[in-house]
């Protein structure tokens, strides 16, 4: 079976190769993480570090610790001198790495981590951008480019196995670590996603704040009819690579939704574009699915800002198309 070694090498392009270092610095940092994960119970390593980050979360210790193996890999590569993670406020630019640099990464280093303390699936999500701007603010014209404009885009998911799941624009491709060899090796090739799914998946708990058409969406696809294979069945994991994992395996829809105005503090959604949204927006659409806002496709929108939070419903292109229709009340 092809490793990620071999499948990287094998890609053309100008920058191919330059791209093939900087994925393998972040491969190699996933290895470290889930080997913290594992025993991190053992190493006091869970629970938080008593701080509240930026954005009003509490941060936890791994939080922390993944952020630092993350640069410090992505720094190794000598690939990228412009960093962007949920784990720090401001746009990291070091000018002095800038000579071989080619692109800019934007990454969580543990999405889900309301998942670490019950030992439950969490991920390490990534988006890699080519370098482009110029002038003096160019760190922050490289940071913020549409979806459309990735070079890679990727989640390792720290499930029962270690999972790489990426794309560099030839399809979406799946590499399970290999403990023995110590490789990734392609376990999933080409993923398609079905065009409709019968699971839907949303917090449950946020329904008095969702909009109105989510609402209706969410009743349509309760309620009963077996000619269109409803009512659907309802999974949460509250990890956002659990979620869009089982969602690209059996099809079917993940919403976050944004709260409907005046209803909550979450006005435009919860999930944060350059980190979360738009890299899995791209891996969905390359096994053939659809990621949208419910009113606009998530790799059309122009980024304001390195921490902006979007809505997202991501999944099966026949599921969200209906979601875009409750939303727009063309349905309902
Ligand atoms: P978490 O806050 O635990 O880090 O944006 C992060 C995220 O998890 C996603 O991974 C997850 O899908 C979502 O938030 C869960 O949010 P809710 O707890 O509000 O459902």
């Amino acid at each position: 079976m092809t490793t990620l070694d071999a499948y990287l090498d094998s890609s053309r392009g100008p920058d191919a190769a330059d791209l093939a270092v900087l994925l393998r610095g972040m491969a190699g940092a996933g290895i470290k993480i889930a080997d913290e994960l594992a025993r991190a119970a053992l190493v006091g390593q869970l629970g938080t570090t008593g701080d509240t980050n930026v954005q009003g979360e509490k941060v936890k210790k791994l939080d922390v610790w993944a952020n630092d193996v993350v640069v410090a890999a992505l720094d190794a590569t000598g690939r990228t001198c412009t960093l962007v993670s949920e784990e720090m406020e401001e746009i990291r630019h070091s000018p002095e790495r800038c000579a071989g640099a080619r692109f800019v990464v934007c990454f969580d280093p543990v999405d889900g981590s309301s998942n670490l303390d019950v030992n439950g699936i969490v991920g390490t999500i990534f988006s890699v951008l080519k370098k482009r701007g110029s002038g003096p603010d160019h760190a922050r014209a490289d940071v913020l480019q549409p979806g459309t404009a990735q070079a890679a885009a990727g989640y390792i998911m720290y499930g029962p196995s270690t999972l790489l799941m990426l794309t560099i624009g030839d399809g979406l491709h799946g590499f399970t670590l290999d403990r023995a060899r110590g490789a990734w090796v392609r376990t999933l090739a080409g993923v398609r996603i079905p065009t409709r799914g019968r699971t839907y998946s949303i917090n449950d708990g946020n329904f008095i704040r969702w909009p109105a058409g989510v609402r209706r969406f969410v009743e349509h696809v309760r309620a009963m009819d077996v000619a269109t294979g409803r009512p659907y069945t309802a999974r949460y994991v509250g990890s956002l690579v659990a979620d869009v994992h089982r969602t690209v395996h059996d099809g079917g829809i993940y919403l976050y939704p944004e709260d409907a105005a005046g209803s909550g503090k979450q006005s435009t959604g919860k999930l944060r574009l350059m980190y979360e949204a738009s890299p899995m927006a791209w891996l969905i659409e390359q096994a053939g699915g659809a990621a949208s806002t419910l009113s606009a496709r998530i790799l059309d929108l122009k980024p304001t800002g390195p921490h902006q939070r979007v809505p997202l419903v991501i999944g099966s292109p026949e599921d969200v198309r209906m979601a875009e229709e409750f939303y727009a009340d063309r349905r309902g």
